[in-house]
């Protein structure tokens, strides 16, 4: 059964100017003449962390990581302005032309599932692989299930914390209540709403409850920016025409794929990892049997490491 890698250091970073306002935080690791491949966070706006290193062979790979807009090392944190899906997208060929790369693989879970479809959707020519995992295709039905109605009815204990913020008579539409208390002027309210936020996503991500993962999403700097960014990206639906992944899904046809799926996955429910699937019936499918959404778990590692290996040989 494969595990992480061992830890490992970047052997260069740099923040790049993307525009007046935004610069990104770039690392690269692994091998330099390596297989270029690309991680993507999720959130969005929940940063890089060191582990993320960790699932490629870095004698294999050349590793290339880097914060979203607004998140992690980049700046301004939790930026709002000049941040949407085409942004994300836009900076994604930034840095391959900066990079000098002709082509690359991509690697992204939950968000970072979205955005690395939306990219090979609109760039499937630059795209030598796709490893996607815990498929978050950023629907009205997946943000529903999540922040109003769904979710709250496993984790009825967690989804009462999760309502504590907000005042009753706006209950009915919590994600448009979230969004105001974090982008309103009251600097108290924001970090309290902040926390509950992401202590909600926190302890939803995981089938057994990990202290790991909760230190880092409840730390503020990473509540703040995922709160934030997430809360502004779903009420603009990820800034996506509802059904335009899986419609543009014929553009992957000729990538190497692989979708990774956790069976228990509350966070993204498996649908739209199966709807995917169907409409990219040659990527490789794995379903977890006994996993839920984190990345950081076992069976997920697992799967997401057995994917980079096998990419290896197909490319
Ligand atoms: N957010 C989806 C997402 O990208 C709605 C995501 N969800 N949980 C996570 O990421 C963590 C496991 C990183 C907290």
């Amino acid at each position: 059964m494969p595990y992480l890698y061992p830890q490992i250091h970047e052997y260069t970073h740099y923040f790049l100017d993307v525009d007046d306002t935004h610069k990104l935080y770039v690392e690269e690791c692994g091998n330099p003449e390596g297989v270029p491949i690309v991680f993507l966070h999720g959130g969005p706006g929940a940063g890089c962390e060191a582990y993320h290193r960790c699932f490629f062979d870095p004698e294999a790979y050349r590793i290339i990581l880097f914060d979203q807009r607004g998140c992690g090392r980049s700046t301004p944190h939790s930026e709002l302005n000049n941040n949407t899906t085409q942004h994300l997208v836009g900076d994604l060929e930034k840095i391959r032309q900066h990079l000098g790369l002709q082509q690359w693989a991509l690697f992204g879970g939950s968000w970072g599932s979205t955005l690395a479809l939306a990219y090979a959707e609109t760039y499937p020519e630059y795209v030598s692989g796709l490893i996607v995992r815990g498929i978050f295709l950023c629907t009205p039905k997946e943000l529903e299930w999540l922040y109003q109605d769904g979710a709250s009815r496993v984790y009825p204990d967690y989804w009462d914390d999760f309502l504590e913020p907000i005042p009753e008579d706006e209950r009915d539409d919590l994600l448009k209540a979230y969004y105001q208390l974090l982008t309103g002027e009251d600097e108290i309210a924001k970090m309290r709403s902040a926390k509950a936020w992401s202590t909600w996503e926190g302890r939803t991500a995981t089938l057994l409850p990990n202290e790991d993962l909760m230190a880092h999403f409840t730390d503020p700097h990473t509540a703040l920016s995922v709160a934030r960014i997430e809360t502004h990206y779903f009420i603009n639906e990820g800034f996506l025409e509802e059904g335009q992944l899986l419609k543009n899904a014929d553009k992957l046809r000729g990538i190497p794929g692989y979708i990774i799926q956790g069976r228990y996955d509350m966070i993204c429910p498996m649908e739209q990892a199966y709807r995917l699937h169907q409409a990219w019936p040659e990527a490789n499918f794995a379903v977890v049997a006994n996993a839920g959404h984190a990345a950081s778990e076992e069976g997920i590692i697992s799967a997401l490491v057995s994917a980079t290996n096998s990419l290896l040989k197909q490319l």
